[in-house]
């Protein structure tokens, strides 16, 4: 079995600020599929596709891979059954633990997005997320490798961001990944093994956020 060690934990320092560097704008880069190393032409890579949050435009058909206006999920397709319904809504329930959404995770991934406002308080991470409402994603990979995770707070929301195996903490334990300061993971997935991405709040706080979970 894998070790689970993977980015470094960066959860010890407590974090002051907002994060307003970090806008739910924009996030949809880095979806486009052409890996090109070479000389193709760089209007190709722009990317500024303006997948904003409210704003809707044209990335819009559920199942295309990108989050649209009024998706809550796009996993790439339009099977339900998987996590992310045939019309793009989120299945199961991210505010239970254990339970949690049981998403199939195939390649290239799944986007979510969602608020911890006003859900319960189901869990927390080693580093934080003590008496804050959660959402816990139970991700089941299809295939084995290296998988990341990226989450976008949306606003003032200061999250704290957890990637381990199991939905609930383990008194005592460190998890794999664990930060309020640091919202790029990556997780050694292994095939048919699931693991959890648990978004909490520091010191309490909720709101919204994107999260991209992808090979
Ligand atoms: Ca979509
Ligand atoms: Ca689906």
């Amino acid at each position: 079995m894998a070790a689970l060690v993977l980015a470094p934990a960066v959860g010890a320092a407590a974090c002051t600020n907002d994060f307003d560097q970090f806008s739910v704008a924009g996030t949809g880069g880095t979806t486009a599929s052409s890996t090109s190393t070479s000389s193709s032409t760089s209007s190709n890579g722009g990317g500024g596709s303006g997948a904003t949050g409210g704003g809707g435009g044209s990335p819009g058909g559920c199942g295309d891979g990108v989050l649209g206006g009024t998706e809550s999920c796009d996993d790439g397709d339009t099977v339900a059954g998987d996590g992310c319904s045939g019309s793009c809504t989120t299945e199961g329930q991210p505010n239970q633990c254990p339970t949690g959404v049981g998403i199939d995770l195939s390649p290239p991934g799944i986007w979510l997005t969602d608020s911890t406002a006003g859900q319960n308080d189901v869990t927390r991470g080693s580093c934080g997320g003590n008496s804050a409402p959660d959402l816990a994603y139970e991700l089941t990979p299809s295939q084995s490798g290296t998988v990341h995770i990226d989450l976008v707070p949306a606003g003032n929301f200061d999250p704290v961001l957890v990637v381990r195996g199991v939905c609930q903490f383990v008194g005592g334990s460190t998890d794999p990944f664990c930060s309020d300061a640091n919202f790029t993971a990556t997780y050694p997935a292994v095939a048919g093994q699931p693991f959890h991405v648990i978004v909490s709040g520091f010191q309490g706080d909720s709101g919204a956020f994107t999260l991209h979970v992808y090979y």
